[in-house]
């Protein structure tokens, strides 16, 4: 027997035991960075991926996997992130509870950081039902009150000058553009801040007006011009601690912005299950690495 799939199983067993919310999982892929620009820096991956972690560590929901036949098939597009181009590709599948997400860098000019979105998507089906789960990955209010992306695109621009903090978990005074901020503030995006028609749903002129959001705000929450941010110094909380949003439209070169109670708020307001606090088995499970054993967990 193989002395480490035991294991694995027996610890699996304990977690379904003892968590019965799942996380979601945001799986980068690198195959657009032509550019080198993640080959050449390692920690920005780390980095990604530990952004992706937070939000896969509160988002509850359960999104369906997208499959394609040669009669119900799924085209996802995006812009390359490296290139800037249209990319296409049909027979496209994500497994349940899974977001891809195409990573690249490239020039954004002028005081762009980056870059992101939820990508967009061409079904031809035979099965009506099969449109509706694509589509929607069974969030049965979307598109208007919920919101389920198959994933999306992330650019970041390779001529600024980047903070790769080696340990994100600690803030430490340093010069330059966080890179985890960034990485927050496109997955943001991503999720559906300022994307999604469940964020359109909640746009009054210039204010939000999601009930979540009003809640920790107190009241509709000013939007920035193109009304895909929040105001410029609009604040949320981090454990209770004031300090400008993650998705207000700029962020100041040596700070950081995690993401506040507000950011967290829009999230909800969008259709997403968002846990109180981070799921302490899926932070485990990230944190080891175990990816085989989170797949396990998802079947069912
Ligand atoms: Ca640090
Ligand atoms: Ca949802
Ligand atoms: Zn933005």
């Amino acid at each position: 027997m193989n002395h480490a799939l035991f294991r694995t199983l027996g610890i699996a067993a304990l977690w379904t035991a003892a968590h019965t919310a799942q996380a979601i999982v945001i799986q980068f892929d690198y195959t657009y960075d032509s550019g080198g620009f993640f080959s050449s820096h390692p920690q920005a991956k780390t980095l990604l991926q530990t952004a992706g972690n937070f939000f896969g560590s509160r988002l509850t929901d359960h999104l369906a996997a997208i499959t394609s036949s040669t009669t119900n098939n799924f085209t996802a597009s995006f812009t390359n992130p490296t290139t800037g181009n249209p990319v296409s590709l049909s027979n496209f599948s994500v497994a349940a509870d899974t977001l891809k997400v195409y990573v690249g860098a490239r020039n954004l000019g002028g005081t762009t950081l980056a870059e992101g979105g939820p990508g967009g998507y061409a079904v031809s089906y035979s099965d009506p039902t099969y449109f509706t789960t694509v589509s929607t990955r069974g969030q049965s209010g979307a598109p208007n009150t919920d919101f389920g992306p198959w994933g999306g695109t992330i650019s970041f621009n390779d001529t600024v000058n980047w903070y790769f903090d080696p340990d994100p978990t600690t803030d430490e005074p340093f010069t330059g553009n966080d890179f985890y901020s960034v990485a927050l503030h496109e997955l943001g995006h991503l999720l559906g801040i300022g994307t999604a028609g469940s964020w359109d749903h909640w746009v009054s002129g210039t204010q939000f007006t999601g009930p979540a959001s009003e809640s920790v705000y107190g009241g509709p929450v000013p939007l920035s011009s193109g009304l895909s941010h929040w105001a410029e110094g609009v604040r949320g909380r981090v454990n209770g601690i004031p300090q400008e949003a993650a998705m207000d439209p700029t962020l100041t070169t040596g700070t950081r912005k995690r993401f506040t109670d507000l950011d967290l708020a829009a999230l909800r307001d969008i259709g997403w299950q968002v846990s109180a606090v981070p799921l302490p088995g899926a932070v485990w499970l990230f944190g080891s690495g175990l990816v085989l054993l989170g797949g396990a967990l998802r079947r069912r």
